[in-house]
């Protein structure tokens, strides 16, 4: 699927439609310190490079190019903020895993990542996107443990849903359900597209639940 936003059915205007609708980039950042000041709330979306966080991004907020979708894996280098209204705010994270990205780089972004996961007081929430064809990666798994560390509430979103028949789709998220229940019963798992549009309403409850709409 090259590329998934041409596809996307016309969305009935819901007020979650509506909100994200006119979220704005506001800024990147690669150091900690010139991060926004820590007031106010963000959820973030993580993941695997290549596994659809701009899109889900893009989807979530009825835009076709709000973050940059690549084929290119590891593009999205910087931790970008999208503004809702002041004080809300959307996260791009880098994406990880991604291996030819130089060793420095990457170390600079692990930390990055690892602190700004670690210590961030307006982060109320984390997307965890996961491709539906290779969920639970160990990365994935270290992310969840940095959830666990601080109890942030989780949400993950199987995405590329499209690319397996719904009973296969169906008996992955009850396997990744399953796998949650013994290491954080906290952490939530939904099926997710941004070819089809599954999932966007129960992605935007989540978010308005974090964001405290
Ligand atoms: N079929 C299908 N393809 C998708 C979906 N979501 C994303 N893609 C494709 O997957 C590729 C990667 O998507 P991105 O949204 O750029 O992924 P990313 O996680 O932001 O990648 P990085 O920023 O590089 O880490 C692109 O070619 C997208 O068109 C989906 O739900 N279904
Ligand atoms: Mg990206």
């Amino acid at each position: 699927m090259k590329n998934p936003d041409k596809h996307v059915p016309f969305a009935p205007a819901t007020e979650a439609v509506n909100r994200y609708r006119t979220v704005h980039f506001l800024n990147s950042v690669n150091e900690f310190g010139r991060l926004l000041p820590d007031t106010g709330r963000e959820v973030a979306f993580a993941g695997r490079s290549n596994t659809g966080k701009s899109s889900s991004l893009n989807l979530l907020t009825s835009q076709r190019q709000l973050a940059r979708v690549s084929k290119t894996p590891g593009r999205t280098q910087m931790i970008n903020f999208f503004e809702v209204e002041p004080d809300r705010y959307l996260v791009d994270l880098p994406g990880y895993g991604y291996a030819r990205v130089p060793e420095a780089m990457r170390r600079h972004w692990g930390a990055l990542l690892e602190r700004y996961l670690r210590e961030r007081q307006a982060l109320r929430g984390l997307l965890l996107v996961m491709d539906i064809r290779h969920p639970l990666t160990g990365l994935d798994q270290q992310m969840l443990d940095c959830c666990i560390a601080r109890e942030l509430p989780t949400h993950i979103l199987l995405t590329k849903a499209d690319k397996l028949s719904r009973g296969a789709a169906q008996s992955v998220l009850q396997q990744v359900r399953k796998a949650l229940r013994t290491s954080y019963p906290r952490a939530t798992v939904q099926l997710f597209s941004a070819m089809t549009r599954h999932g966007v309403e129960e992605a935007h409850a989540r978010l308005d639940e974090w964001l405290g709409y």
